[in-house]
């Protein structure tokens, strides 16, 4: 922290009230967001953590439509089942309310009507495709068709999820509703847009000047964004769930939800505080921290830090340490999927077992990059941490305390070098503590903490005080006493982190009052203070717990297997035999193959192809290493007409299978043939 700040305002993503939350959610946002408000609460800071449901937008509107329910029906569900989880989780937020409460949609619309009073807005008439039989302009999501880069043809009108490529609804070839099935025509609509290209010389002074200690994903791709240049971004759309927008001629128009949902923010503020939220939003002296996942970068990096320099009374973000993918057994989470460990799920399964995962999330935080959770990683990050080391050491510690000491702290002698080795150790640690949880290395930050607890465990393995009591218990009575200082320290250094245990431990520790200026001190417990009853911290995780989850998980991959089955897409209509002939398909052999630099599904190829070798860019990155496929023969249209893809000249296209989920398996001939081999 370079300035000195009065108090913190920490807000953490609102997540969209279309479905429950599971572990990725946790590991990127919340618990992070979690451990560090936890922290500066220990340390006697001023600070406020704010959290709340997204309930706009229009994938809560589609999940609506197919069960024949109303939008606030769909996300009264899930907001009520999102902060059940995040309560059970201990996830402690000061607030935690919604973007379809009444103090929301006012200081949303407020919001608006200072910009638009202001003239930060622009209005810009477009075409957009309308469902004459519906009667309603139709949401990018609304439409599909055929994507112009792959051919897929349920490309969505704002991206195609087999390529990658962001498209907007006018790309799509032969577009249909989806709400109606009917094709869709254009019509002339209003909007209002944020000139982000009026707010650009400042944003990049802002951010690429004075926030150079911006984690480097974040800073990164706000850097390429900038250097992209920014365009106006409209703020408002043509739909009935959202925020109606307060002009005059905006009728059946609302707030595009990311307009709205970084204001809720706010709103959630003033709903707590109604009285003195500005000192949270307004003082310079306050600190704001968004913390994220990595897709939100931009909206709160760029979009919401502009609104609210147009607005001009706010403070801005002082840092965004956003994350990146927590993904579940190699396989990306996926709610419609179903390929995700649900949270409320998980207690059924693990009751009182939060603190297991939220260890174990945080253990393989995706900090720098995505990250996995699997059930054996889990299964052995409790054994043999939680409870091979710090549930062992504090029960050993307590346990022995009670035999020969009777449960009262017992006087501390002479301390050897060892002795004072560790004590410098365990003063170090909570610097070490402290620098990681300061600049956001939640990960690093736990290992230290749990290096308190193998230093202890290690302690009593080498001092062997039950072997000492038959003649020294002089001896014993030191050992006795700094085992218990550690574990004292144990219950404040693991408090962000683990509070369900911290609370038990102190109370086995009959510690009722802590902060964070006792972590590392061996003072804190006094000769004779009585300690109370010793019980497990932790307990092992049996074989057959974790195989459950993983049959419970191979289940749903079967589901999908069977459910990609019935979803075979159904075969085009038929084609005369002279234009399958006006396809030239060869086969070429891979000679190199890279990833397409800030495309996350290309991967561009060099194919001999017998003619003389030419360059094939094509979107199977998420399925392929490149250098899994270079040596190999594959499939390829030789007469396509040349494309360009991200600035590369594109001489074909490589043949893939697709299966339902949208999975790609390239093709190759059974057995080696020449390059340039027709297929036919
Ligand atoms: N609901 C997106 C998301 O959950 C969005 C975050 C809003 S934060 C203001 O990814
Ligand atoms: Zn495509």
């Amino acid at each position: 922290m370079t300035k000195n700040f009065k108090r913190t305002t920490v807000t953490s993503a609102l997540p969209y009230a279309n479905g429950p939350v599971h572990i990725g959610h946790l590991a990127g946002v919340y618990i992070p967001a979690d451990i560090y408000v936890r922290y500066l609460r220990l340390k006697g800071e001023d600070v406020l953590f704010v959290g709340g449901s997204d309930e706009h937008g229009v994938p809560i509107t589609i999940k609506a439509r197919n069960e024949g329910i109303t939008p606030q029906d769909v996300v009264n569900r899930y907001h009520t089942m999102i902060k059940k989880s995040f309560e059970e989780f201990g996830i402690s937020f000061d607030i935690y309310s919604r973007t379809s409460s009444e103090t929301h949609k006012k200081t949303a619309s407020d919001f608006f009507k200072t910009l638009y009073d202001k003239k930060e807005f622009i209005e810009q008439t477009s075409e957009q495709y309308y469902d004459e039989e519906a009667k309603q302009f139709l949401a990018d999501r609304y439409i599909i068709g055929t994507c112009p880069h792959c051919g897929n043809e349920r490309a969505y009108g704002d991206q195609c999820e087999a390529c990658g490529t962001s498209l907007s609804p006018l790309d799509l070839i032969n577009p249909k509703s989806t709400i109606s099935g009917s094709t869709p025509v254009l019509k002339e609509t209003k909007h209002w847009y944020l000139p982000l290209d009026k707010h650009e010389n400042w944003l990049r002074k802002w951010i690429l000047e004075d926030h150079k200690e911006w984690k480097p994903n974040v800073y990164g791709q706000c850097k390429s964004w900038l250097d992209m240049g920014l365009q106006p971004r409209a703020v408002t759309r043509d739909l009935d769930w959202g925020v109606p927008v307060p002009v005059e001629g905006a009728e059946g128009k609302v707030l595009y939800v990311w307009f709205d949902a970084p204001i809720g923010y706010i709103s959630n503020t003033i709903e707590l505080l109604p009285d003195s939220w500005e000192k949270w939003w307004k003082d310079p002296e306050t600190r704001l921290l968004h913390f994220i996942g990595k897709d939100n970068i931009v909206f709160h990096c760029i979009v919401f830090p502009a609104m609210l320099k147009a607005e001009g009374s706010f403070i801005l973000p002082d840092n965004v340490p956003a994350n990146e993918f927590l993904n579940l057994e190699g396989d990306k989470i996926s709610t419609s999927r179903n390929w995700a460990v649900w949270l409320h799920e998980y207690l059924v399964d693990f009751p009182e077992k939060q603190d297991i995962l939220r260890y174990v999330l945080t253990a393989n935080a995706p900090e720098t990059k995505d990250n996995d959770f699997t059930w054996k990683d889990f299964q052995a990050r409790n054994n043999n941490e939680l409870v091979a080391i710090f549930g062992n050491f504090v029960n050993r510690a307590l346990v022995l305390t009670h035999k020969y000491f009777d449960g009262k702290v017992p006087a501390r002698g002479e301390m050897t070098d060892y002795e004072k080795e560790i004590v410098s150790q365990i003063s170090n640690s909570k610097f070490q503590i402290q620098n990681l949880l300061d600049n956001f290395r939640f990960r690093d930050a736990q290992k230290e903490a749990m290096n308190l607890a193998r230093i202890g465990n290690k302690y009593l393995a080498d001092t062997e005080p039950w072997k000492l009591a038959k003649n020294d218990m002089a001896r014993v009575a030191t050992i006795m006493n700094i085992s218990l200082q550690i574990t004292a320290n144990l219950s404040i250094a693991f408090e962000p982190f683990l509070p369900f245990s911290s609370a038990r431990l102190r109370e086995m520790l009959h510690l009722p009052a802590f902060n964070w200026a006792d972590l590392g001190s061996i003072q804190f417990l006094p000769e004779g203070h009585r300690l109370g009853e010793a019980k497990l911290l932790f307990e092992k995780i049996e074989d057959e717990a974790i195989e459950a989850q993983v049959l419970k998980l191979q289940k749903t991959k079967e589901e999908n297997a069977v459910t990609s089955v019935t979803s075979v897409t159904p075969v085009k209509e038929n084609i005369a035999f002279d234009d399958f002939t006006k396809l030239d398909i060869r086969v070429g052999t891979v000679l190199d193959c890279q990833k397409v630099p800030k495309a996350d599904k290309l991967l561009q190829f060099k194919i001999d192809d017998g003619l003389g070798g030419r360059t094939i860019v094509s979107g199977i990155a998420q399925y392929y290493a490149p250098e899994d496929l270079i040596g190999k023969q594959v499939c390829f249209i030789a007469n396509l007409a040349p494309r360009k893809l991200k600035g590369i000249d594109s001489e074909g296209m490589i043949l893939s299978a697709e299966d339902a989920d949208g999975k790609l398996v390239v093709i190759s001939p059974s057995g080696t043939v020449k390059p340039g081999s027709e297929v036919g």
